[in-house]
């Protein structure tokens, strides 16, 4: 804006999540002009994922995506959006993937990416290119004894936190590649490179390995955080000659290189066309969101939900997450993650309110806030926070309403609307525990909230309820592709530059003016509801500590 972007360029984001891939253009002002995704169940069913993932049937928590289907879903999304976009225009391209996803290149990967021949799709070129056709996924949960030895490589749990920005999780690239390298050794050897799911698409698009930026890097268990190098002392344990397969990291809004001839020549992008570094999806919808003040928090809503807020003085604990911040250097981002995000929202709407959102939002209207003290804890996949197994745990509260110390009683079912209004109380009450516990503001200035389930009204009234403080959305839900066009823009800016230019600057004081813009959708609830919440969330946080001591996951 205020003239910094030429007004006839475009820029383009991508998001490669966990059930599609979507594309977010912006112009030069900010304002989306279009939008395009592919669902990969519906559109690419020769895969036969569910939820986009394939999940280990013996129960052993591996959960993994075949790798040549997202590759298939960038050919179909480009042919989409041709007819929509004239590529010619795009200035520059950046990208969010699903956060700790990783890809192994085989010894073929940099020859088959640096040759690409434009009369042929993607997909039937990089066939060959992965010395295993299954990506490990964020949902997996099958390293915990590859978590346990890196956490001792470094003398615990709490050591590697402060190290890299988080204790080591089943889900993180570390300990993934570490089971690789101890179940699969023929694999590793083979390996000449590993990407992140960011990483990997940026590679295609340069047509060429493509850097690990230091966001999505902080997402590995591998990166010294305060340093912003890849940490020896955990690569040694990790692996053998990992550095060289990891390659060197990169600042988020750095320029990964020029898109390569495959896309200038079967789409007609101009050669001058740049990719900026692509990050994780968390990362890219803080820089969607403009989240730019320490006590404003996001909450996003999709497959797994996600709290976040922003830092300057990071301190890294047993729970959750630190990342650097990708769009300013200075500082950080703080994250929470719930493994039980919408797919569990859509079982108990499936099973308790006849498949309808309707019926769930009605539900969820008749039932009084606080529920009667009905409080419910649903884990339909095995949880990162608290970490426990999958199961539902329901309890009723007596006398909650007055504050009294009351009786807990474990109960086996609830009526189907107050199931309802227990899974959307429990999961916001967990936020709101684990928040408080890891630091972040209460109440909180403001929440922006997004993704899929920040269309739904009744949820965001109980979000205001029960953090106390105002909730606002944005224009579009899907602020991953979104921040990651905004990204491609600010990259663009900080290369024309050549420095680093603070993102602010793109838009100035008309941000309203802009396609990020968040309005409010409900004011803070009562002060005495409030206070009654703040003793509903000690007293389920007492249940879920318990919970964890008799079931949980070290
Ligand atoms: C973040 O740490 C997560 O594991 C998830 O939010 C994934 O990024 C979802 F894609």
């Amino acid at each position: 804006m205020a003239g910094l972007l030429p007004s006839d360029a475009l820029f383009l984001g991508f998001d490669s999540s966990t059930q599609s891939l979507k594309a977010t253009v912006l112009d030069g002002n900010l304002v989306i002009v279009d939008s395009e995704s592919v669902h990969f169940d519906t559109e690419l069913p020769h895969y036969r994922t569910k939820d986009g993932v394939y999940r280990d049937p013996s129960g052993n928590g591996r959960i993994v995506s075949p790798t040549l289907m997202w590759v298939e879903a960038l050919d179909v999304l480009l042919e989409k959006l041709k007819s929509k976009v004239d590529y010619g225009k795009v200035v520059a391209i950046s990208g969010s993937g699903q956060q700790h996803g990783s890809v192994y290149w085989n010894k073929h990967g940099k020859a088959i990416l640096t040759s690409l021949d434009p009369k042929k799709p993607l997909r039937i070129q990089l066939e060959d290119a992965f010395s295993v056709r299954e990506s490990p996924i964020w949902m997996d949960s099958s390293t915990t004894s590859q978590c346990r030895e890196l956490e001792k490589a470094v003398g615990g749990a709490l050591e590697l936190s402060k190290l890299t920005g988080s204790r080591a999780y089943e889900r993180y690239t570390g300990p993934q590649i570490r089971k690789i390298y101890q179940t699969q050794p023929d694999v590793y050897n083979d390996t000449e490179r590993i990407s992140l799911v960011s990483s990997f698409i940026a590679s295609i698009l340069i047509g060429n390995y493509a850097s690990i930026d230091e966001t999505d890097g902080a997402g590995m268990n591998l990166m010294d955080i305060k340093q912003r190098v890849w940490s020896k002392t955990i690569l040694e344990a990790t692996a053998p000659g990992l550095e060289e397969k990891l390659g060197h990291l990169a600042p988020a809004h750095a320029v990964a290189g020029l898109i390569s001839s495959y896309f200038v020549e079967r789409f007609h992008f101009q050669k001058s066309c740049i990719v900026i570094q692509w990050s994780g999806d968390n990362p890219n919808s803080l820089a969607g969101l403009t989240l730019n003040t320490p006590g404003d928090l996001a909450i996003s809503l999709g497959t797994s939900d996600t709290v976040f807020g922003i830092t300057s003085e990071p301190q890294p604990s047993l729970e959750g997450h630190v990342f650097p911040n990708p769009v300013d250097p200075n500082c950080y981002m703080v994250m929470l993650v719930y493994k039980n995000g919408s797919l569990t929202r859509e079982d108990v709407r499936n099973r308790c309110a006849e498949s309808s959102w309707d019926t769930f939002n009605k539900y969820l209207e008749r039932t009084p806030s606080l529920n009667g003290g009905k409080l419910g804890f649903y884990y339909k996949e095995h949880e990162i926070l608290p970490p426990l197994p999958v199961g539902f745990h329901r309890y009723v509260l007596e006398n909650v309403d007055s504050l009294n110390e009351t009786k807990v009683l474990e109960v086996q079912e609830f009526d189907p609307p107050s199931e309802v209004r227990a899974i959307i109380e429990g999961q916001f009450l967990s936020m709101r525990g684990h928040a408080e516990r890891f630091g972040m503001p209460t109440p909180p200035n403001r929440i922006i909230a997004t993704g899929g389930a920040s269309k739904n009204e009744s949820i965001l009234k109980s979000i205001a309820s029960i953090f106390g403080c105002p909730v606002y959305t944005v224009q579009r839900p899907d602020s991953a592709s979104l921040g990651a066009a905004l990204r491609a823009a600010h990259g663009w800016l900080c290369n024309k530059e050549g420095r680093f230019v603070p993102i602010s600057c793109l838009y100035g004081d008309k941000l309203d003016k802009t396609s990020l813009s968040a309005k409010l959708a409900f004011p803070a609830g009562d002060a005495d509801l409030l206070s009654k919440y703040t003793v509903l969330v000690n007293k389920r946080m007492q249940i879920e500590k318990n919970l964890v001591e008799k079931l949980g996951r070290s």
